[in-house]
Order: C-alpha cells, then structure tokens, then sequence
C-alpha cells in the first residue's frame, strides 16, 4: 500500500459542539478539512493499530465522498479491520450497536442529524468510543487541542472501494468489509421486544400506525423491522428511501418539521399511532391520534412501564435525563424508588452511567430516548416500545398518557426556540442572564405573579470519573417549582439558536387537560421580559415551538 502524508495547516474552527463536529458540507469540501479532523482523531487515540474501526453515515450529500476519504486514512494509520455500511449508511444507534457487537475499538459516523442536507445544508462527524457512545468530553477536547496544531495527514493512495455491494476488500494490511447496515440492529430490536405480540397488533384488523421516516436513514431499518418482520401492511412506513437532501426536507421529527405526518395523525379517523424519526435515526417523535406526546413525558412512560416489555422485565436499575429535559422521569423515580441522575445536554453524558449499571433507561427533552442497550439515543427503539406498550395495554396512546398523569401528575412541558439570531445577540441574552445569576437580582422578585427562588448556572460533576462540566444552562426556578432553562445550541451552524426550556407542575388530575402554551403563558411571558429577547434580537415569537 502506498501511503502519502500530505502536509496541511489547522483550521481554528474544529471544536466539537454538543454532538461533533458540524459544519457546512462547503466547509467540509475546503481542501484539508475533513482529512485534518479525522487525523485529529486518530492522533487523539492510541493503541488501536489492527483494531476495527466502523464507519457510516446518514446518507446525506457527501456521505460517500467523506466514507471513502475515512477508509482510506483508517488504513494509512494502521487500523486492521474497517466495517463500512453498505452505501456508506449505518443509522447512529446502528453504528453503536455494531461497534459494541463486534467488539470494535471505535466508530465514526458522518451525520448533522435533523440540519437540513444537501449542497448548501450542513455535514458532520462525530467519533464514538469501544462502549458504542460518543465520545467523552476529555475526547473532544483532545481532538480539537490537535487540530490545533496538526501539520499533516495520512492517507492511503488507493483507488475508491465499490460501497455498494456487501464484499471484502484489502488495502495493505487492512481488510475493508461492506456490511448490511440493517441485520445486526433488527436482531437487536428482535432480542428486546416481543415480536409476536407486535406481529398480532399489526394484524388485528383496527389497529394502525404510520412512520415517516423524513427520507433519512431509518428508511431501511423501518423496511425491513416493521414491513418484513412484523408483517405490517406497506403503508405503515412513508418516505423510507435515504435521499441525499432529504427530499429538500428538515429532518427534524417535531411538531413543526415533520408537518406530512402530523397532518395525517391530527385529522379525524387516523392512524392509532404515528412516529418519525430524524436524518440519523437517533430521535423520535411518537403521537396518538390527534395527540402529542412530549419528549420528557415519552421517557417517564417508558421508565414506569418497561417492565411490560421483555427487555427490561426484570425491571430498571436507575433513570437519567438532561437538565432541561423536564421532570416527569424523577416523579417515576421516586415512585420506583430508584435514583434520578440530571445531567448536561448531549448524549455523551449518560455513556459512565450506564457503563456502570446505574441507570437503564435515559432521555432528553429534545426527541431522544435510549437504553443500555447501546450507547446512543435510538429512535426506533423507542418506537418499538411504544408499540409493545399499545400491544400490552391494549390502550391508546392518549389514554396511557392520561392515566400516567393521574398517578404521577402532570409537568407542563415546551421549548422554544429562536433559531439563526445573530451570535452577538444569543451571547447578550446569556451574558445579561448571567449577570442577573452573580448578582442574585432576581431571587425574591415576582413576574406574572410567579416569584423566584433560586438563580443558577448549571455544572455537573460525573459520577462516574468525576470529570466536571460547567456552565450548561440558565435556571431560573419558582416558588412552586416551575423552571425557566435558558441556553445556546451546540449544534447549530448559523449564527446562535437560543433555546428557552419551560416547565410546570400540574398535580390536579381536573387541571391537568390544557394545551401546554395556554398552561405554560405566564412563563412564556416571563421568559421574554427577564431575557430582553425583543430588545435584544428584535424577535418577539420562537422559530420552533415544541
Ligand atoms: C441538540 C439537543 C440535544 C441533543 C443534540 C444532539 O443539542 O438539544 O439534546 O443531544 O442536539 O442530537 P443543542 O446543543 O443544539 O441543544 V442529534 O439527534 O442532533 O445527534
Ligand atoms: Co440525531
């Protein structure tokens, strides 16, 4: 094998955000970008010389440029074995499934998730670590200290591999295998939930479902899980085929994104149930028939039922879930009398907890739930519970919700968003917010007839390593409990999005039926006089509403 190393100079900019690095695909095309981050990489690891390596991505535009550019410096830095899906696809949870099934050193998976593709969309990598997850922040700090100062790059001089049928390859001392993208996952999903009673849901002759797949990457895995194992009829799944641009889509299953969807479950006689998933098949978003279930509320009904699903029937060891991500699972929790752990958004957070058995079930507010099952958020996992819960309770996804409510209360829920406002702008709003938090400023003042009680910035000390992480939100909490979470996306690539987190108690089952904006506008109000967010960005409504 021949191997090149091309000399390179750094780019300032390749600091991994919440989840990798994301970037416009132009500045991913710019001479040297990608191949310096991947050696950024490679320089950050050691011990991995014959090890395996897997590589996927969602399919987006430039997925096999990038797939190819991977291959060929995996092998020019000594790696022994690199898995590839076939087409250069494999879902984030697929890549976490087969690095832990393998046993493969690491991963890397190509993939924005919900940016919009395409030549002017975004692109993005991320490394996962030998347990599946993403890796830890002391990784990343690592990878970005290197670009830093990295000068060359290593790369086999070889002709492109063919993706696009399942073979072996050799580049030097390297073995490069297509792999099917779909089997190890779909076993996965097989080994955890019952497939028999699904199988007879889905042909009982009432029940219907619909899963749109946003023409990103659970396209397949939704084939061949719902359609050829389950045996559910063909127009259960839409816009399964991967597209490069995502059918010029927002791969972003909300309420506001995955409009094609929503229409469908919001009308009379729908489908029974409804989900989508996002362009790297992580997230999910699950509805009833005209019915909406809040991310947070998802996971706290996963952790109070799962031990109606085989899976987890011997029950759960401990629960997780990110700071904003509202507090519904700690009312599981302590019902259950197991531990709830609060962590910092990105998935990575939650990887220690469950290497170390304290928890089993884990989410976030933001369309992710997951289990120790792999180390990453999986969207259609958590479609498959939802449907083994239906199966089980015989019951609507509505009624399940209700019923939760009752015995556990209601915690109002919604996130706002205010996406592309100039970055000066979301670092005022965080600055002057800060300001208010050193100061106490707020503590003791009443808005809306709600008073404060304490001020905060949250930090987080893991439990496992003891690695600490500063900074990761605003809190603003009430008298009564009710929470303002106030902070800036790590996953943008335009200017600043500023995501405002609102939360409220509801113990009264006969209060517990309004629409979340209507119970939450006192809050919402709030939010907008303490952070100036029309003086300070002109805005005076959120680009997304969830
Ligand atoms: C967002 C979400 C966060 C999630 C992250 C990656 O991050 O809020 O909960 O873990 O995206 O998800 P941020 O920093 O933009 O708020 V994915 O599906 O984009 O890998
Ligand atoms: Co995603």
């Amino acid at each position: 094998m021949d191997i090149k190393t091309i000399s390179s100079i750094p780019f300032s900019d390749q600091k991994p955000g919440t989840s990798g690095l994301r970037k416009t695909v132009k500045q991913f095309q710019v001479e040297n970008y990608l191949e310096n981050f991947v050696q950024s990489i490679f320089n950050s690891l050691e011990d991995f010389q014959n090890k395996t390596l897997v590589v996927g991505g969602d399919g987006r535009f430039y997925n096999r440029e990038a797939t190819q550019i991977i291959i060929k410096m995996a092998a020019a830095n000594g790696f022994g074995r690199i898995l590839v899906g076939r087409g250069g696809l494999l879902s984030t949870p697929a890549v976490s499934c087969i690095i832990r099934k393998q046993q493969a050193f690491g991963g890397i998976v190509l993939s924005a998730s919900h940016n919009p593709g395409g030549p002017e969309g975004d692109f993005g990598i991320k490394y996962n670590i030998g347990n599946g997850g993403p890796a830890p922040e002391s990784i990343t700090n690592s990878i970005f200290a290197i670009s830093q100062t990295i000068n060359e790059y290593r790369i086999a001089d070889v002709e492109d591999i063919d993706l696009d049928s399942l073979q072996t390859f050799n580049i030097g001392g390297t073995t490069i295998e297509v792999i099917d993208p779909v089997s190890d996952y779909a076993d996965l999903m097989e080994s955890i939930f019952d497939f028999d009673a699904l199988r007879a849901l889905f042909n009982n002759g009432v029940f219907k479902m619909k899963f749109d797949a946003m023409h990103a990457i659970t396209g397949p895995y939704a084939d061949e899980i719902f359609i050829n194992r389950l045996g559910a009829p063909k127009d259960s799944i839409m816009n399964c085929v991967p597209l490069p641009d995502f059918g010029k889509g927002h791969p972003d299953p909300n309420l506001t994104y995955a409009h094609e969807l929503v229409n469908i479950m919001m009308q009379d006689h729908g489908p029974d149930f409804g989900a989508a998933s996002d362009g790297d098949g992580d997230r999910n978003m699950v509805l009833g028939s005209n019915f909406f279930v809040t991310p947070s509320d998802s996971l706290a009904v996963m952790a109070a039922n799962a031990t109606l699903v085989p899976g987890y029937a011997e029950g759960i060891n401990g629960i997780a879930r990110s700071m904003p991500t509202s507090q519904a699972a700690d009312r599981v929790a302590e019902k259950l009398g197991l531990e709830c752990y609060e962590t910092p958004t990105g998935w990575k957070f939650f990887g220690n907890l469950l290497d170390a058995d304290k928890i089993t079930v884990c989410g976030e507010e933001s369309f992710g739930t997951g289990s120790n099952h792999v180390r990453e958020k999986d969207g259609l996992w958590a479609v498959l519970f939802w449907l083994n819960l239906i199966a089980v309770k015989n019951d609507s996804v509505e009624n399940i919700l209700v019923n939760h409510w009752r015995t556990y209360g209601r915690n109002y829920y919604s996130r706002h968003d205010y996406e592309e406002i100039p970055l000066q702008s979301g670092q005022a709003i965080i600055k002057r917010l800060t300001n208010y938090i050193d100061s106490n400023f707020l503590v003791g003042k009443t808005y809306h007839g709600n008073t404060i009680k304490i001020t905060d910035n949250f930090s987080y000390q893991d439990p496992i390593d003891k690695s600490t992480s500063l900074q990761q939100g605003v809190r603003i909490i009430f008298e009564d409990d009710s929470r303002l979470v106030f902070r800036l996306s790590g996953t943008g690539t335009k200017g600043a999005t500023l995501r405002i987190y609102l939360e409220r108690f509801e113990p009264d089952g006969n209060n517990q039926h309004l629409d979340a904006q209507q119970a939450l506008a006192d809050l919402i109000d709030t939010a907008q006089d303490i952070a100036d967010i029309k003086g300070i960005t002109g805005r005076v409504t959120p680009t997304v509403i969830t």
